[in-house]
């Protein structure tokens, strides 16, 4: 066996974080399960994103835990010096959900049907693909854990440029990645006033923000997050969601950032979030204690020859693992 804490971050196999790489059968006994989603036959624009799974692997191999930083404590320098215990959380890399880029109802049901398996064996950390896997990955997610647990109640933190409740788009109907909030909610898989939406910027005709309206739906516009600050939002939001829902699930659209800090995405939009609001937003939620599930979606790599796009989605990811406490079950 290859000893990684000998192996720098371009050598080896990417996989995630340079975990250990199984099935979900192997699931049982790690603490996350991350798996990939490649597809992007839902976007509206410009595609790529099938290839973000990879970019966001090979990316994060610079945090892998045996050489990033092995010590138990560190001072977290994003925190005004607070001392943090590092317990890196153990992750099973289970590889790629397959996907049908000429049927996306298949792909849908694909999606769905390894979020099943996987989230109720272990915490899911999910890498896209459009953000139209939302949809299919927030149905299994509930659907295994009202199995599991007999409660499905989620609310979901959402981050983005766009809201991603539109009903359609030239062409694309029903299902597409301006559309898995509305899915979600049409489907009532969960209810509007537990979805929180933050960060957008794109003009809402007046029906949409109705519909938004009319479910309760919390929206922070990036006005409010200027005007507010990022804490303060997020404090209201993840409060709110703590006492009413059983389990919080984050879906980070990279777009939400400003295009100068994640050009590699395929609608970027002027005007978004800088690394240090999403720093203080990751900083807030790991103070629940009701985490469920995250997903990062939208990195198309092959826009951003810096790659400093797939290198935010696995820092922002990396945040999550080192201050978050409710990864580890026993
Ligand atoms: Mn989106």
């Amino acid at each position: 066996m290859i000893d990684k804490s000998q192996e720098y971050a371009y050598a080896g196999i990417p996989t995630f974080f340079k975990s250990d790489y199984g099935t979900v059968t192997e699931l049982p006994g790690y603490d996350i399960g991350v798996f990939g989603v490649p597809t992007d036959t839902a976007a509206s624009n410009r595609i790529g994103a099938r290839l973000g799974p990879a970019a966001i692997r090979r990316a994060s191999a610079f945090y892998n835990p045996q050489t990033y930083f092995k010590k138990e404590t560190a001072i977290d320098m994003y925190q005004n010096q607070k001392v943090i215990d590092i317990d890196h959380p153990s992750i099973l890399d289970l590889g790629d959900v397959t996907v049908y880029p000429l049927d996306l109802k298949k792909t849908l049901l694909s999606i769905e049907s390894f979020m099943f398996d996987a989230g109720k064996l272990a915490f899911p950390v999910i890498l896209g693909g459009d953000h139209s896997v939302t949809y299919p990955l927030v149905k299994g997610l509930v659907r295994g854990l009202k199995e599991k647990e007999k409660t499905g109640n989620i609310g979901i933190i959402h981050f983005d440029s766009h809201p991603d409740i539109w009903e359609s788009y030239v062409t694309h109907e029903d299902v597409w990645h301006g559309s898995p909030f509305r899915n979600l909610l049409e489907d009532g898989i969960i209810k509007g006033e537990n979805l929180v939406t933050v960060g957008d910027r794109s003009l809402l005709a007046d029906y949409e923000y109705e519909y938004m309206n009319r479910h309760g739906v919390k929206l922070y516009s990036i006005s409010d997050v200027w005007e507010r600050g990022m804490t303060a939002v997020m404090e209201e939001a993840v409060s709110y969601l703590d006492a009413h829902c059983d389990g919080i699930y984050v879906s980070i659209d990279i777009d939400v950032m400003d295009p100068a800090y994640a050009p590699g995405t395929g609608t970027p939009a002027p005007g978004g979030l800088t690394p240090r609001e999403m720093i203080q937003a990751v900083n807030i939620i790991c103070n629940s204690k009701r985490l469920v599930g995250i997903d990062l979606v939208e990195v198309a790599p092959d826009f951003d020859p810096s790659e400093c796009t797939a290198n935010l989605a696995a820092f922002i990811l990396h945040r999550f693992f080192i201050l978050y406490k409710g990864f580890r079950k026993g």
